[in-house]
């Protein structure tokens, strides 16, 4: 079976995340972009985030300034790497990696929490790929796994938990058994997302805690040697929102880089409640930066989303904002992800040049198996559009945020109809008649009209279709808290993308138009 890999060129990669970030508070990797871990060589950081359920897995991002960030590939972007069994759930799948640089490697340690799967570490010369061939680590029990070495090249992989190992990373064998190193604050719950690094006489361990809800925090611990024992910081959390009305919440799962100059930062994961009470999170879990100083040899966070005005270096451009995907035959761009695979005969650009050519294997938008591809939504309000030819086929443009939660345009024949699907519950909400041939469809997110108040919802979402004369009829309005995290639960976020549920169906582009201000 052959796979259409989206490795891109360079160049590719520089159009690939179309957003600038530059305002404090902002996330700097925005959508679904979580569990960040990073990395420094020189003057250059890497980072990679969680997959779950989509193929490629672990999207690898470069920065010079850690607040534009341009994803370089996906570490698991062929099929002998990740692979995810048929009918993998949402949230099953790729849990949160470590990316580390050692002895001239990068290395990646990561958890496929999906049948078969277990802990694998991969590793690359050049961070945009290829990645080896994963080697497994069946002695690393659980998820979260960290790798850490000491100048010897001893090397200790830390798990949630917290529990730690000896490990040989090239070939993934173990010595003696995980053991607990810290369990971190007592009463708190999920003491997760390891990190051990050696900083100046001691060794830190990183952790979060409280669940990855409005709970999460971040604390830490130091001891004399890699295994402890551990001394809780004093001023544990150091980092949490917590019962504050921030606008991020949920902060949480971080790691620690140290930039050329000497300074000191964060990246974690956060969230951006929306509306009224108890606050929905439509984009998933996103990349943020925090600014981080010493005092008495305990890192110390500063305000989540620093000014970029603030950094101690100049920004660097930020990624061009290109809107238009025209699907050159060349292999979708990085940025694209599919669901579970992405077998050629299911998913090409190559089949009809210019055009992307869905597959069908049987089943809708309501299967965790749909031939369904997209991109996240990575801005609180946005646009976006494809041109679908529906005539071998069924399918069109959906907002996925997982299989029991999406509102999706479907075209087939002479008929468009927007179907939302919530929970249990799945309804054609509107059908309109259209000429035969290609058809625009596009949907947007906007905030919620005024009056607000406490029942307000984050967003909504308007499904419609372009007229044979250029207009655009909108179909349904729909509320956008339930394709939110509060009422789905599970751990990704919105994908806005297209499908196949029925033959093919083939897409001349895709726009994607960020509407924040
Ligand atoms: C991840 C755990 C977490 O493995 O959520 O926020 C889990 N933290 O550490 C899934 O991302």
């Amino acid at each position: 079976m052959s796979h259409q890999s989206n490795r891109g060129s360079h160049d590719d990669a520089e159009v690939s995340l179309r957003h600038r970030t530059a305002r404090p508070g902002d996330p700097v990797i925005p959508g679904f972009h979580p569990d960040p871990s990073v990395c420094r060589v020189g003057d250059d950081y890497y980072l990679a985030c969680s997959s779950f359920e989509y193929f490629p897995g672990v999207p690898v991002f470069h920065s010079r300034d850690l607040v534009h960030w341009t994803q370089l590939g996906n570490a698991l972007d062929r099929p002998e790497q990740l692979r995810l069994p048929a009918g993998t759930p949402s949230s099953g799948g790729i849990y949160a990696p470590t990316l580390r640089h050692h002895d001239g490697r990068f290395w990646l340690i990561v958890t496929n929490v999906s049948e078969g799967g277990g802990n694998l570490i991969v590793t690359a010369t050049d961070p945009a790929g290829p990645w080896s061939d994963p080697v497994p680590a069946p002695g690393v029990p659980g998820i979260d796994p960290d790798l850490a070495w000491e100048e010897d090249g001893t090397c200790w992989c830390t798990v949630a938990g917290v529990a730690q190992v000896r490990i040989d990373p090239s070939t993934g064998r173990t010595y003696g058994t995980p053991h607990g190193v810290w369990s971190g604050t007592p009463g708190a719950k999920a003491p997760e997302a390891p990190h051990l690094y050696r900083i100046g006489d001691h060794w830190y361990l990183l952790i979060a805690e409280g669940g990855t809800e409005r709970g999460h925090g971040v604390s830490i611990a130091r001891g004399p040697a890699p295994g402890g024992p551990f001394e809780p910081c004093p001023a544990n959390p150091i980092l949490t929102h917590r019962g504050t009305d921030h606008p991020v919440q949920n902060t949480g799962h971080a790691d620690l880089v140290q930039g050329p100059d000497g300074s000191w930062w964060m990246v974690l994961l956060g969230v951006r409640p929306r509306g009224g009470t108890p606050g929905w999170h439509v984009l998933g879990r996103e990349t943020f930066l925090a600014p981080v100083t010493w005092v008495d040899g305990w890192p110390v966070v500063g305000e989540v989303g620093p000014d970029p005005a603030t950094l101690p270096w100049p920004l660097s451009p930020g990624p061009a904002e290109e809107h238009r995907d025209d699907f050159e035959p060349s292999g979708l761009r990085p940025s694209w992800i599919s669901l579970r695979d992405r077998p050629a005969e299911h998913c090409t650009t190559a089949e009809r040049p210019g055009w992307l050519t869905l597959r069908a294997r049987g089943g809708s938008l309501d299967e965790p198996d749909v031939v369904f591809t997209g991109r996240r939504q990575q801005h609180l309000s946005c646009r976006a559009r494809t041109l679908v030819d529906p005539a071998e086929g069924r399918g069109g443009l959906a907002v996925r945020l997982d299989e029991r939660h999406h509102y999706a345009i479907e075209a087939s024949g002479t008929e468009v109809r927007v179907i939302a699907r919530v929970g249990s519950l799945r309804t054609v909400v509107a059908a309109h008649p259209v000429p035969a041939g290609p058809v625009v469809l596009g949907l947007t997110v906007t905030d919620p009209p005024p009056p607000h108040g406490p029942v307000t919802g984050p967003d909504v979402v308007s499904l419609g279709v372009e007229e044979p004369d250029g207009t655009f009829t909108v179909l349904a309005v729909l509320d956008g808290r339930y394709l939110s995290t509060e009422v789905a639960g599970g751990f990704s976020g919105r994908v806005l993308g297209m499908y196949a549920a029925a033959g093919t169906v083939r897409f001349d582009w895709f726009d994607y138009e960020p509407l924040d201000h």
